[in-house]
């Protein structure tokens, strides 16, 4: 079945969700091919934080009608070390916020509305067989096999590459056009759901000589909490009892207890930076993950999917309207944010997470890191500054 659209979009994610919805507002039209279904999409246990950026974006989007009834506002965080628990307070340093709201609950609002605005076939779940080519004409083609065994191909203006890390349309680009930079960390998240409230009133982001522990929150009554552990460590020698356990000893503070509960989900994320530049490559256009990957330790990773799209909307406006120039900027314009949080989120995961075999000078520098930035105001805003996101770029559609 040959057919015809103005973007191709590949990945029903944050950005690919978030695309679709802000080309349909500027009256362009998009196909959008997701490989799993709707439910797994929505059940995907990911991020938690949105910038105050990030919230004013799905608001001017129209998109924050439960995100502004559920969201939990949080004022700062609270970084523990050396048996001390200090905080950091946005509002006083930077007057902005963060918004605790799962990354499960924005796809499912995003899903929602480009379902009630453009009918079922908005989006196409559970895909099979999707390809790119073309990407150097000006007539990119998406294929993919629809949910009902029909075949596509579709004629489009420009193509979206929002597939996430293990997509196939970074992998599209002949591997000259792209220069890839990446670490790896010698350590990893095991991330726990729990149906237990909350034991703390904001995160907490622990150092500890065992290793490093996060504790976040979805709702009033349902916590998430990450501690680092190897690699390859497997799930299975991770029963509940010996993750709460593990939790309660980096966590430990006079007059305080973690307060356990049923355990809901539990899986382990490998940790790595990096970055694919250009994100641009003729008709096809990388947003996300697809493009850019950062430690979870700074709560990046949603914001700056959000923040490309944000830009692309209206660079792929003006493509597809003979106005080129911010198409022509996109690539720069989005690996200018994305290198500033890739730094803060590599910077906030060394301070924090003990190296395996570290030599006896990493403890105590990051001990002295973690001294300065709790008690000098300097510090300490610039920390906040970074979490809190950095202004959206004026050409953006916030
Ligand atoms: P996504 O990966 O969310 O979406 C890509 C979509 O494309 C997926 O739905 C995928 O199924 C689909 N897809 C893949 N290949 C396809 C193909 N060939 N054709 C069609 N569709 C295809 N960030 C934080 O800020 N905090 C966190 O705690 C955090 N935890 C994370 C835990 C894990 C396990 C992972 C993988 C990431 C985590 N992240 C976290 C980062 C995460 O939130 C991403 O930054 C965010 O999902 C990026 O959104 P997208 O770019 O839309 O990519
Ligand atoms: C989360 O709630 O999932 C979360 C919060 C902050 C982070 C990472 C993950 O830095």
């Amino acid at each position: 079945m040959r057919t015809r659209t103005q973007v191709g979009i590949v990945g029903a994610g944050p950005a690919g969700l978030l695309l679709s919805h802000l080309l349909a507002q500027r009256g362009i039209d998009s196909v959008l091919i997701e490989i799993r279904s709707r439910e797994y999409c929505e059940a995907r246990q990911r991020a938690g934080v949105l910038e105050a950026g990030s919230v004013a974006l799905l608001r001017a989007a129209g998109l924050a009608g439960r995100l502004d009834r559920h969201g939990i506002e949080h004022g700062g965080i609270y970084l523990q070390f050396g048996g001390e628990r200090r905080h950091i307070d946005f509002r006083d340093l930077t007057g902005k916020t963060v918004t605790v709201y799962a990354q499960t609950e924005v796809v499912r609002d995003l899903i929602a509305r480009r379902i009630t605005d453009g009918g079922a076939g908005a989006i196409q779940f559970s895909v099979t067989s999707p390809q790119v080519a073309d990407l150097d004409t000006d007539r990119p083609v998406l294929r993919y096999t629809s949910q009902d065994g029909v075949r596509y191909e579709v004629s489009c203006d420009a193509i979206a590459g929002c597939d996430g890390f293990h997509g196939i349309c970074r992998t599209a680009v002949p591997a000259d056009a792209l220069t890839i930079v990446e670490r790896g960390y010698p350590y990893a998240w095991l991330g726990i759901l729990a149906d237990v409230p909350p034991s703390t009133d904001e995160l907490i982001y622990a150092h500890h000589a065992r290793g490093f522990a996060l504790h976040s929150l979805r709702t009033p009554a349902v916590s998430r909490l990450y501690l680092q552990v190897s690699p390859d460590e497997d799930i299975a020698s991770w029963p509940d009892e010996r993750i709460w356990a593990e939790l309660s000893e980096r966590f430990a503070l006079p007059g305080w207890t973690l307060r356990p509960g049923p355990v809901l989900d539990k899986s382990i994320t490998p940790m790595r930076s990096f970055v694919s530049a250009p994100m641009r490559y003729g008709r096809l256009f990388l947003a996300g993950d697809a493009a850019h990957i950062v430690p979870p330790t700074g709560a990046k990773g949603l914001n700056l999917a959000l923040a490309d799209v944000a830009y692309l909307a209206p660079a792929l406006d003006g493509l597809l309207h003979g106005r080129p120039d911010k198409a022509e900027a996109y690539s720069e314009t989005c690996l200018q944010r994305v290198w500033r949080a890739t730094h803060f989120s590599w910077w906030m995961t060394t301070m924090l997470h003990r190296t395996p075999g570290a030599d006896d000078l990493e403890a105590p520098l990051q001990l002295a890191q973690l001294r300065y930035t709790t008690t000098s105001r300097a510090a300490a805003t610039s920390l906040a500054e970074n979490y809190t996101g950095l202004p959206l770029n004026a050409d953006s559609a916030a």
